[in-house]
């Protein structure tokens, strides 16, 4: 006979935090929100440490190059999306750890015999109003100078005449070499009162540009995500169909941290594929799952898995649980699989961080996520309502949507994720739709890190370690939760829907 679990399955919206003291030194200022990424004894650092605790799902609607650049200089990680060829998600992950913050791979380029009406139209499409001028009118050519648009105008200047006419030649440029830091650049910048500096490699070729504009916009991100070498962190979602020809060609591209991706990642088929990452490529730190109980966590990190991920059936587009009848509400699997993690910490002294995804439907349920013992968050659709996310943004009768699609849709047929047995899907597990647009990462997810940082004031935290020990959570009644809500006539309806 079936075995009944006794507990109920919750979720978020069952519990709220209960204030805790809060200490005079503890406020949105000092509160630290960094996190583990991946195993590591008890008690030391984690290799590989977030600034903040958001991760982005493993989805083609989701997790584009960058995007991932964005949530790096927040803090975060985004594992980039495995349903596309292993060429294309390791350029995509290049592309990723190539990108210089404030050092710019020039988009806007010319021959120095091309008209300057052809200028105009290549700065027209680019938006940008500095060209660099190079002997094959590429990004890496030979720098030959640098034209603006102040240094020609459409009435004075003879549109059909060449655009070595009217740059700046070399001769007279300053440049810096390609070791050159930002600070470096940024000082010669304001010292040499420039408004760009090209940086060269020893053959005279373009490497980047550095304009002072981006410096100030670099200043605004102190936690980023970075490597030792300095450059931004990004992970990428694996399966268990081409790992063997996958891994390799990501760990060469230099992702930092893999992560299978199942919807039931509780199989024979994971652990085998761990332990085969963990023989053939001990260097990168792989992540398992996706698990909703102590059990299946346990046998995944035995297996060797650096994190484990937690949810199945909560996505915001899954229908995994209407299809299959498989699931737990997420607060619940959390919960359970928080308690394993810190069962196997205690049996082996081995500290594997978990993560949860899928169904965080408000910024306060974060909050709750972590506090009941997840180390980490990893969202989809809050993250394809972004500037950044691959859906297209579309007009409706009320404002702007984004696409927003499941792996499991017909959209996506990532069947390497749901397993249905054959390359192919038999029956949907996820939907195709629309979220509503929300502009711009940055300012985004500063809204919902200012909201878990004063939740974390209430509850007397500064770190998240502190949070998760001494968080108070109560369930709460039908009757409670209407009381959460405004009980009156709204003067005006909200701007947004979000
Ligand atoms: P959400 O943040 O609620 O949009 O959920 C995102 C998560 O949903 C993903 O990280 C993944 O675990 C799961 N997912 C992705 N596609 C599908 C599906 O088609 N059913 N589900």
């Amino acid at each position: 006979m079936a075995q009944i679990i006794a507990e109920v399955s919750r979720t978020f919206n069952e519990f709220l935090l209960l204030p805790n003291r809060t200490r005079t030194d503890c406020s949105s200022a000092t509160v630290d929100l960094r996190t583990p990424l991946v195993r590591h004894v008890q008690g030391e650092r984690s290799a590989i440490e977030l600034g903040s605790p958001f991760t982005s799902a493993i989805m083609q609607a989701v997790s584009t190059p960058e995007l991932a650049i964005a949530l790096a200089r927040n803090g975060g990680l985004s594992f980039l999306h495995h349903n596309q060829s292993v060429e294309d998600q390791a350029a995509a992950v290049r592309q990723v750890k190539n990108f210089k913050a404030g050092f710019v791979t020039s988009d806007t380029n010319v021959r120095p015999d091309d008209s300057l009406s052809h200028l105009v139209a290549v700065m027209r499409r680019t938006g940008h109003s500095t060209a660099a001028v190079t002997d094959d009118g590429s990004s890496g050519g030979r720098l030959l100078g640098l034209v603006t648009s102040r240094d020609f105008h459409p009435q004075r200047h003879d549109l059909d005449g060449p655009v070595s006419g009217r740059m700046t030649a070399i001769a007279e440029l300053p440049y810096a070499p390609a070791d050159i830091t930002l600070s470096e650049a940024n000082a010669r910048l304001w010292d040499q009162r420039l408004d760009c500096l090209p940086v060269l490699d020893g053959e005279g070729r373009l490497q980047h540009l550095v304009f002072r504009s981006d410096y100030a916009d670099n200043k605004r991100f102190p936690h980023q995500a970075v490597d030792a070498a300095k450059r931004l962190r990004v992970g990428a979602g694996v399966n268990t169909h081409d790992y063997q020809e996958r891994v390799p060609a990501l760990v060469e591209a230099g992702a930092d941290a893999l992560c299978f991706d199942s919807s039931d990642g509780y199989s024979d088929w994971q652990a085998q594929a761990l332990t085969w990452v963990k023989k053939n490529h001990p260097e990168i730190p792989i992540g398992g799952g996706n698990v909703v109980d102590g059990h299946a966590f346990t046998f995944l990190a035995e297996a060797g898995a650096d994190f484990v991920k937690v949810g199945v059936g909560g996505g915001s587009i899954c229908i995994t649980r209407d299809q299959k009848g498989i699931g737990r509400g997420q607060a619940s699997a959390v919960l359970d699989v928080a308690a394993a993690r810190d069962a196997f910490r205690e049996r082996t002294g081995q500290y594997v961080p978990i993560c949860s995804d899928g169904g965080l439907v408000h910024d306060y349920h974060v909050a709750l996520a972590l506090a009941m013992g997840a180390d980490f968050v990893m969202m989809g659709r809050y993250f394809a309502r972004f500037d950044q996310a691959a859906g297209a943004k579309l007009p409706t009768r009320d404002g702007f949507v984004k696409e927003y699609w499941g792996e499991g849709s017909n959209r996506a047929r990532n069947w390497q994720r749901y397993g249905q047995g054959g390359q192919g899907l038999i029956f949907e597990e996820g939907v195709d739709g629309y979220v509503p647009y929300a502009g711009d990462l940055n300012e985004g997810l500063a809204l919902t890190i200012a909201k878990l940082k004063t939740t974390m004031v209430s509850c007397g935290s500064t770190t998240l370690g502190e949070f998760q020990s001494t968080a108070r959570l109560t369930l709460v009644s039908d009757q409670s939760f209407q009381e959460s809500h405004a009980n009156v006539t709204l003067r005006e309806a909200p701007a947004t829907l979000a």
